[in-house]
């Protein structure tokens, strides 16, 4: 029964506090400039609607908790994209969310679990993103997020002020990670500990992706029957293809593996809602830039249902005469 959702809600979220380097707020505005919006409107019988950004400057109070960068700002950018992500999935629309540093995955998977409890996340990057700031070697909260998510590692935080609005419900049974190639001691420790399916890019070596995520699918949600999340980190696309990024790695998918994860997905018409993050277009020269910004939005492009086959026009079945 289930159906790919044609109305899709934009949701832009300028922040960068959540690492340590300028421009990954800037984003969403060069998505724009750069045509998003008509690009995916060119999907047929898409009905995209602008949610705008949500607002990341503003906090009040604060949390000096140790080696936890910002995390007042985190915290407000991402109780104020919660609700919005819970917005649009209610007015019966697929939530694709543009940052911003990963930091953002908080909002969106909590706004998201708030809606479809029964979601499943998939989280596609060349990190893990489960440090705790305890395990952490950056302090930056982009390396933290499915940490702070997952209800299975609540006990591993200390007390964080300003975060009470967050109280992690996400089980890390609903997990599975797909592109990883930079992942930290503890993190490894955590993914074997859990039983986290993952496909780290030797894994895709050696599958394909094709096999790579419907294993993830299938060990996720056996009968099909879940709503999808997934978090797209564009770091997870190989450093050539999607070069300004704030901390690359070599050897990641190639774009073209990028889309068919996409469009398999789009494919069980479970797809829900899309993050996609760490596109700083600051970093690296022009070229760089719109080649990076390109990807994704090929890869939003894919998850929302364009076809690299072509699609005939709507309702016609035979081309035009003289
Ligand atoms: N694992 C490292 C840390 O915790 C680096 C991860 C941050 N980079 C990202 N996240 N783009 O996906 O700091
Ligand atoms: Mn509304
Ligand atoms: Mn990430
Ligand atoms: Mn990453």
């Amino acid at each position: 029964p289930w159906k790919p959702l044609k109305k899709v809600g934009i949701i832009g979220v300028p922040f960068e506090k959540g690492q340590k380097k300028y421009g990954v707020s800037v984003a969403p505005a060069a998505m724009r400039f750069a045509g998003l919006l008509n690009q995916l409107k060119e999907i047929d019988g898409l009905d995209i609607k602008d949610y705008g950004d949500v607002d990341t400057q503003t906090c009040d109070g604060r949390a000096n908790v140790e080696n936890m960068s910002d995390l007042a700002l985190v915290s407000a950018c991402n109780r104020r994209l919660s609700e919005k992500v819970t917005e649009v999935l209610k007015d019966d629309r697929l939530a694709v969310t543009i940052g911003g540093d990963h930091s953002i995955g908080v909002g969106t998977v909590d706004g998201h679990y708030n809606v479809n409890e029964d979601m499943i996340l998939i989280w596609v990057d060349a990190h893990a993103d489960l440090n705790t700031n305890k395990t952490s070697g950056s302090g930056s909260v982009h390396g933290m997020p499915v940490a702070l998510l997952v209800k299975e590692l609540s006990d591993y935080w200390p007390y964080l002020p300003t975060m009470d609005w967050q109280v992690p419900k996400f089980s890390i049974k609903n997990l599975g990670y797909i592109g990883l190639r930079s992942v930290d001691t503890y993190e490894r420790l955590a993914i074997e500990k859990y039983n986290v399916p993952t496909f780290a890019m030797e894994d895709i070596d050696q599958h394909g992706i094709v096999n790579s995520i419907n294993h993830v699918l299938q060990r996720l949600d056996p009968s099909g029957s879940k709503p999808i999340h997934v978090s797209f980190d564009i770091d997870a696309l190989d450093a050539l293809e999607a070069p300004s990024t704030g901390t690359p790695v070599r050897g990641g998918l190639s774009l073209r593996e990028g889309i068919t994860l996409m469009e398999i997905i789009h494919a069980t018409g479970r797809l829900r809602a899309v993050d996609l993050v760490e596109i700083n277009p600051a970093l690296g020269n022009e070229s760089d830039r719109n080649r990076t910004i390109e990807a994704g939005i090929c890869i939003l492009r894919a998850a929302l249902g364009s076809s690299r086959r072509g699609t005939a026009p709507r309702g016609l079945r035979d081309m035009p005469l003289q």
